[in-house]
């Protein structure tokens, strides 16, 4: 059958790999590009329209018109611009969530991709290997919506036979968009500092360890997950995925293996420690490499070494 993907929230950090990844694989006809704001880059072969995922009425003449086979949701307000406004990041990460739920049941579109986070845990649940069962009780508004999204997946999966699926993203780290608003976006930032500017002052304290990944195997991750065959997927609200944990030291470190001028500092008092605290500081994900064959490509080393790479490329 032929594969019709629409993506909603495609400019962002993940969204704007994910399409690229999605069209190698299905052919740009394929697919649908959308997001609140037209990109400025948008190439002949791309096919975009621009919705607001709140909009629900908008949102379903899409479907109807583009007739997807498989949705991504990837539209959210991140952790640390989610505190700032947290009535605005509860209504569109998690009313964005329903109207797509509700409209494939509508329209009978069966598979969607819809991405949680690490955010889902909380002060109380285990720091290090921490499990996909355990105690979750988040305290950022992001969090908190990230955890009810993965409730409602799993709820519309196992009440109207959904084939949702989802990925718990540690941070992840790309050259080819920046994030935006996140609170691991010193490990993205710090690169772009590191060349143009030799230094980098951290927002998280040297010590703070979070789980990270590489953009190139999150959108691996992704694909694979979507390839599994449904009856292999044994966990609908969303996978922890380990990615690989590493603390600001480490990563200047690391930065400082290629660039030995580079000089990394730190401020206090930022509102994003405390989100990083209540994270863990690593992740046992023992379901995806058993469901769906998971391993990791990028260690610390290599992806340090390939986003210096191309950074240089790009600013050349
Ligand atoms: C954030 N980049 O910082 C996101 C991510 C695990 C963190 O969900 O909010």
């Amino acid at each position: 059958m032929k594969e019709t993907i629409l993506i909603i929230g495609s400019n962002g950090q993940i969204g704007t790999e994910l399409a690229i990844a999605l069209r190698k694989k299905f052919g740009a006809s394929s697919v649908i590009t959308s997001d609140i704001r037209k990109p400025e880059n948008l190439q002949s072969d791309e096919i975009f329209e621009q919705v607001n995922v709140l909009d629900k009425e908008g949102l379903k003449s899409l479907f109807v018109k583009h007739q997807p086979t498989q949705i991504y949701l990837l539209a959210a307000m991140l952790s640390a611009v989610g505190e700032q406004y947290p009535q605005k990041a509860w209504d569109l990460n998690m009313n964005g969530l329903l109207n797509v739920l509700d409209l494939c049941l509508v329209l009978g579109i069966k598979k969607v991709f819809w991405p949680s986070s690490i955010a889902v845990f909380g002060p109380h649940s285990p720091k290090s290997d921490t499990p996909q069962h355990c105690i979750m009780d988040p305290n950022s508004i992001y969090g908190i919506s990230k955890l009810a999204g993965e409730r409602l997946c799993e709820y519309y999966h196992t009440k109207y036979g959904l084939d949702i699926r989802s990925i718990r993203y540690p941070g992840v780290i790309s050259w080819k968009t920046v994030p935006g608003g996140g609170t691991t976006d010193y490990a993205v930032h710090i690169f772009f500092e590191a060349l143009a500017k030799g230094q980098y002052s951290s927002f998280l304290s040297a010590d703070t360890a979070l789980p990270m990944m590489y953009m190139e195997d999150a959108v691996r991750a992704t694909i694979q997950l979507m390839d599994a065959p449904s009856e292999n997927i044994t966990i609908r609200s969303s996978y922890n995925l380990a990615g690989v944990s590493f603390t600001p030291a480490m990563l200047a470190q690391e930065i400082k293996k290629i660039l030995p001028n580079f000089e990394m500092s730190y401020i206090e008092g930022d509102p994003r420690q405390a989100i990083a605290d209540s994270w863990p500081q690593s992740i046992n994900d023992e379901y995806a490499r058993k469901d769906w064959n998971w391993s990791l490509t990028f260690d610390l080393p290599t992806m340090t070494k390939d986003m210096i790479d191309n950074l240089k490329n790009k600013q050349a």
